[in-house]
Parts: C-alpha cells; sequence; structure tokens
C-alpha cells in the first residue's frame, strides 16, 4: 500500500482494519505516493547546487504518468536573485508554472499555496532544497528539517512519505529527496515527447524516429537555434537521451 491510497474499512471490535485498496488513478514509484494530482519540484540555486538533470529527469516521470508540475525555486533569502529568476525563466518558457519562495522569510508561500487548494500534491527534490521546511511553514507545524552538511549537501532528513492537510480540501505529501533515480523505461526517439517544449517539434522532423541530435532537417534543433528551447533543458535531453539509448541497447543485447 502506498500513502495517497483510498481504502475501504470496516470496524472489528476497537480496531478499523483494512478491506480494500481502491483502484489507484495513477502511483508514482519515487517518491512512492498514490493518487497525485501534481508534485511541486522544489529546488535551490547553490546550497544544495541545482541540478538540472535531476529536475528534468523527475519531470519526464511526471509527463509520462500524466502528473502536471509546479517549480518551486526556494531559498530566495540567500540565493542570487539574477540566478533566481534566469532558473524561473527556463522552466516558465518550457512551460511550467513557476514560483519563487523562502521558507525562512514567507516569501512566496502564499503563491505556492494556491497551487495545493483541491488537490494532493507530493513536493519533490532534491535532500536540503527545503521540501519539509516549506511544508513546516504552510501548515504552522514543525516538521524535522536539518542543515547542510559540510559539503554543502542535504542531509536526507526526511526517512518516509506522510500526507498533510492544505487548505480546505487538499493533501499535500512531504517526501525523502533521493539521490538516485532511474529514468522511466522510455525508447531513445520517445524521450522528446516528455520534454513539453520539444514535444510539439518533435513530429515535424525530417526523420520520423529524429533523435535531435545531429540529424538533418531538425525542427528541434531549429526551435534550439532559435532561442524557443533553453539550452539547459536541451542539454538534460541529451544526458537522459544517453541514459535512454543504454538502457536499449542493454535490454536488446
Ligand atoms: N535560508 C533558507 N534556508 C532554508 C530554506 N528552506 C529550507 N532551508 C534550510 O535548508 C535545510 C534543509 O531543509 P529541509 O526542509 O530539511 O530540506 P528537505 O528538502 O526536506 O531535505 P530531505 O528531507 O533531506 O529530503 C534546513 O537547514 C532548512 O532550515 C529557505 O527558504 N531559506
Ligand atoms: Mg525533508
Ligand atoms: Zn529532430
Amino acid at each position: 500500500m502506498y500513502a495517497g491510497d483510498l481504502v475501504e474499512v470496516s470496524q472489528k471490535d476497537s480496531r478499523w482494519v483494512i478491506e480494500r485498496v481502491m483502484p489507484r488513478k495513477n502511483f508514482l514509484i519515487r517518491p512512492p505516493v498514490a493518487n497525485v494530482d501534481q508534485a511541486v519540484v522544489v529546488t535551490a540555486i547553490t546550497q544544495p547546487p541545482l541540478d538540472f538533470v535531476y529536475i528534468d529527469k523527475i519531470l519526464v516521470h511526471l509527463e509520462a504518468s500524466d502528473i502536471s508540475a509546479v517549480i518551486c525555486v526556494n531559498k530566495q533569502d540567500i540565493e542570487d536573485p539574477k540566478e533566481v529568476e534566469r532558473v524561473s525563466d527556463i522552466y516558465r518558457k518550457a512551460g511550467y508554472p513557476c514560483v519563487v519562495t523562502s521558507a525562512v522569510t514567507g516569501f512566496g508561500l502564499h503563491d505556492l499555496s494556491r497551487y495545493l487548494e483541491s488537490k494532493v500534491t507530493v513536493l519533490a527534490g532534491q535532500s536540503g532544497a527545503g521540501k519539509s521546511k516549506i511544508l513546516s511553514a504552510l501548515l504552522g507545524v514543525g516538521l524535522l528539517t536539518q542543515g547542510l552538511s559540510r559539503l554543502g549537501r542535504g542531509r536526507h532528513t526526511t526517512k518516509w512519505v506522510s500526507l498533510f492537510r492544505a487548505g480546505r480540501q487538499g493533501y499535500v505529501a512531504d517526501t525523502p529527496g533521493f539521490s538516485k533515480l532511474d529514468l522511466i523505461d522510455v525508447e531513445p526517439y520517445e524521450l522528446s515527447y516528455y520534454f513539453r517544449e520539444m514535444a510539439p517539434y518533435a513530429p515535424l522532423c525530417h526523420f520520423p524516429r529524429c533523435l535531435h541530435k545531429s540529424e538533418d532537417r531538425c525542427r528541434v534543433k531549429e526551435a534550439l537555434a532559435a532561442g524557443e528551447i533553453s539550452r539547459e533543458r536541451y542539454k538534460s535531453y541529451l544526458t537522459l537521451l544517453e541514459e535512454s539509448t543504454e538502457r536499449a541497447k542493454r535490454k536488446y543485447e
């Protein structure tokens, strides 16, 4: 059973017994939560260092599971405002709503809370990005948080998934930041369909199975050159493409 499962229960003596787990709308394996409507992907800029590939891999998983995503650039109180703006722009341009927050000063938390109303939301993102701190600030309760290590990394403070009530109708799950996430099983030529801003161009390429690397008459590369697709997202795409290609090779060996 996952956090977020809907169950049928009965009462036997003084105990509640789970009789049935209702069919799931969806479930995420990492973090393990069922019936998710959306994910808020939390990131800092330097503390811990932002990792585009990490974020973009989560976004690929969410696209594949049909779960919407909101990007939350946290630690606004200590990070360089120019960088905060640059990162927000990259994700807004890719088609994701983006909120800038500080869990310490409360900056932007009201904006964030508007996304949580009437939905089941998971907080995802690197260890130390501030997921538990944000949720604590939103709910006014003290969830366990911890400072970063001397290397500026998170300490994997949250160990399991918990759901909390948010607003009148919403639920939010705090989750542990995972250090490694395997890419979903996706064929290399399908990967670009999980990059929201590449998906409209991919079917227009000259070659039906274009990988958007060095092929001629590639509409994705044209969009990149025209600035419609950001360099950072395209770089993530190439990294994940390699992972997907390696995996496909192993599969057919
Ligand atoms: N200055 C500043 N510090 C923050 C902010 N948000 C979180 N922190 C600090 O960053 C550290 C890590 O925060 P957590 O909330 O534990 O991070 P997490 O994402 O839950 O990490 P895991 O549970 O390990 O996945 C703590 O020392 C927090 O106090 C923020 O907006 N500004
Ligand atoms: Mg935590
Ligand atoms: Zn192409």
